[in-house]
């Protein structure tokens, strides 16, 4: 698969310029997702540092900044109590719903809301959320994406963003799994290596 990092190389030459038609696609890093909240990614707030390099990065370049946040009624369909697999999470408005506390978010940032109806879950961050327009009137061609969970809306989001032709690119360290099944993350980042999406280290993008 197809993975780069500066740490391994040490050639200068395997950097990843950015340039126009690149944006950054942040995936439901809130509070609820992180360790001690209501359904906790282990280790799911060490994204925060490596992303807040990254959207620095993209707003110094000019280049779109994009959040997705899990945004459900209190009585969503994928809450144990209605007969899904997980505890109540990212509830809109309340406190777990908010983005991580150290996440920078700038004033400028789009931001996404999703499976917010109590019939229907959604992981990708393009379902029913107009997510693929707003980045093609952006003008947008390739997308370097993280948060969480790598297993879940990672992954499902990688997969519609080069479903619906943009060029993927996964931020290696800046995306954890909830691997309720042992191995879920590693088979997730096969997964989207396979699919088309290069995984890379946050250290090698680089803005010239
Ligand atoms: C997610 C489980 C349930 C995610 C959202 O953001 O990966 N996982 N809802
Ligand atoms: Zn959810």
């Amino acid at each position: 698969m197809p993975i780069r990092s500066a740490a391994h190389s040490g050639l200068d030459d395997t950097r990843l310029s950015l340039r126009p038609g690149d944006a950054l696609v942040v995936v439901d890093v809130q509070r609820d997702f992180l360790p001690g909240g209501a359904l906790g990614v282990p280790d799911g707030d060490r994204v925060v540092p490596a992303l807040n390099r990254c959207i620095a990065l993209f707003g110094r370049l000019k280049l779109p900044v994009v959040f997705t946040r899990d945004w459900h009624p209190a009585d969503h369909c994928s809450f144990r109590a209605q007969g899904g697999p997980w505890p109540p999470h990212c509830v809109a408005g309340s406190d777990g719903a908010a983005f991580a506390a150290g996440l920078t978010v700038p004033d400028d940032a789009s931001i996404v809301s999703k499976a917010t109806t109590a019939q229907a879950d959604a992981y990708s961050g393009f379902q029913r959320t107009g997510l693929g327009e707003l980045l093609r009137g952006l003008g947008c061609k390739r997308l370097f994406i993280g948060g969480l969970a790598t297993d879940y809306c990672v992954l499902a989001t990688v997969r519609d963003a080069i479903g619906e032709g943009f060029a993927a690119v996964v931020l290696r360290d800046a995306i954890r799994a909830v691997n309720v099944h042992p191995g879920d993350g590693e088979r997730a980042e096969r997964d989207m290596a396979e699919a088309g999406a290069e995984l890379v280290g946050t250290d090698l993008l680089a803005g010239d």
